[in-house]
């Protein structure tokens, strides 16, 4: 054959997708078949994914698209659901936002050196990182009867094929891999009390992951045998794989959504000392390359503000924050402090004035504030990018949902100093179809893969404007 119709599973943290995408040579057209809102719940014992409704949009989802070539699963990284040894989910997955890995970091240190565990590793230091969240459910009951662990996605994909594996470019965030060679760091994992026989056999994007179990097929309606195919599973690896970059492009990506995942793509990790104490992160990519970048808040705090305000009108809010005075008052938005929910508004306000700067007061205020403190921050995690790897960049990929966000776009073009080449929007749900597509052999390799999406989707270039000057006065204003 020489087309196939392959359906991405793309769970986000603040909605799931399913898509699907026509693949056929040179050319890939997806078609949104169902999106769904994925609405965390706070119970008694504390913030929960509501793992149950995602699966059931799902379904529905996959039901509306009818039969398909192969179906593949990506959501957000590092959270899991633990398993007894029926099979069975022992409860709702913690949500990588909950309180309860605050102090937990510290605790491991003693153990486990965070020189060490980065010199390893090479994952950033997050609160939320698997292992500080495995070591914070040793003190639970369900800890003594689990028997398995199953990374978001390949729990989806244990649901929908009745197998069990753990997919490596998700595993990577568990920080319980080596950076150099992808396998699991029993030196690392020991001492912490942390038994890697949890994990499932590690499988790489391409491999098999199944076959929708008949019960599956039922449900949907379906007659005919349908794979389940491993992609880069952790949604921000199947963006990177699709960035839609030439062979020779020395490009920055930026991938967007509730987070700004902001860095390159290298062939080795970056591990100095250096590197961890400016918390860059070597996650693992496609076809063993490293995503070094940094987590920035990202669209998380305009979502938390709206939340806040009862207001859903985006483009009204943004076309207030285009009209207002730009770069008044600036925040660090690498900042963890922002990444509990609650009270947005009122946390950006008090960090502006504990820096010595007006607090913003209107809504279009509050919006500017946080997209000038984004491109702000997009703009130094790519110049030291580029000094701890030292590569050369010279244009950034804005992919994701902001990619449709002109006034982001356009000042992160500003504040960097380098043109801003925007789309596509469904780039994870992209880098999924295209990888299940290269495993039935109708794609080569990544930069292929690449290509495809240049050509076949729609992108915008914003050129760099304006005066480089008044952002370096305000990135002083948040340098400490
Ligand atoms: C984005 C993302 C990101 C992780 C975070 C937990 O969806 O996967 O790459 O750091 O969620």
């Amino acid at each position: 054959t020489d087309s196939a119709v392959l359906a991405a599973v793309d769970l986000g943290a603040s909605s799931g997708r399913v898509i699907t995408g026509r693949v056929t040579a040179g050319r890939v057209d997806l078609a949104e078949i169902h999106r769904f809102a994925n609405r965390p719940v706070r119970l008694l014992e504390g913030l929960r994914w509501d793992i149950h409704s995602l699966y059931t949009g799902v379904l529905d989802g996959l039901k509306a698209a009818g039969e398909v070539d192969s179906v593949g699963v990506d959501s957000w990284a590092v959270d899991y659901g633990l398993l007894d040894a029926d099979g069975h989910l022992l409860s709702a997955p913690v949500h990588y936002r909950d309180t309860r890995t605050d102090d937990v970091p510290e605790q491991v240190w003693q153990t486990v050196p965070a020189e060490q565990l980065y010199a390893r590793t090479g994952i950033q230091h997050a609160p939320f990182n698997t292992l500080y969240q495995l070591v914070a459910a040793q003190r639970t009951a369900q800890a003594s009867i689990a028997s398995r662990l199953l990374l978001i996605p390949d729990l989806i994909s244990y649901w929908l094929t009745g197998e069990q594996g753990t997919e490596v470019t998700n595993a990577s965030t568990t920080q319980l891999l080596d950076a150099s060679t992808a396998t699991w760091a029993e030196d690392i994992a020991r001492p912490l009390g942390i038994g890697l026989t949890l994990f499932a056999p590690l499988r790489a994007p391409g491999d098999k992951a199944g076959t929708l179990l008949p019960d599956v097929l039922q449900q949907l309606n379906w007659q005919r045998q349908v794979p389940v195919t491993t992609v880069a599973s952790h949604d921000t690896a199947s963006a990177v794989a699709a960035v839609p970059v030439g062979r020779k492009d020395h490009f920055a990506y930026i991938c967007t959504g509730t987070w700004s995942l902001v860095g390159l793509e290298l062939s080795a990790p970056v591990l100095t000392e250096a590197s961890r104490l400016a918390n860059f992160t070597n996650e693992a990519g496609i076809d063993g390359t490293v995503r070094y970048l940094r987590n920035v808040m990202g669209l998380w705090l305009l979502q938390e503000c709206m939340r806040d305000w009862g207001d859903d009108d985006v483009v009204g809010l943004l076309r207030e924050a285009a009209s207002v005075k730009g770069l008044r008052s600036v925040i660090d938005a690498s900042d963890t402090a922002f990444l509990a929910p609650g009270l947005m508004p009122r946390r950006i306000a008090q960090a502006c004035s504990a820096t010595g700067q007006p607090e913003p007061v209107t809504r279009g205020q509050i919006t500017r504030c946080i997209l000038d403190s984004l491109a702000l921050a997009h703009r130094r995690a790519i110049e030291q990018a580029q000094e701890l790897s030292g590569r050369h960049v010279d244009v950034i990929h804005m992919v994701g949902g902001a990619a449709r966000n002109r006034l982001l776009c356009q000042l992160t073009a500003d504040a960097s100093g380098l043109p801003v080449v925007a789309g596509p929007v469904e780039a994870a749900a992209l880098g999924n179809v295209l990888v299940q597509a290269r495993a039935l052999g109708l794609v080569g390799d990544v930069p292929q893969i690449r290509q495809q999406v240049a050509d076949s989707q729609p992108l915008h270039r914003y050129e760099p404007s304006g005066d480089r000057a008044a952002w370096d006065a305000a990135a002083r204003r948040i340098s400490g």
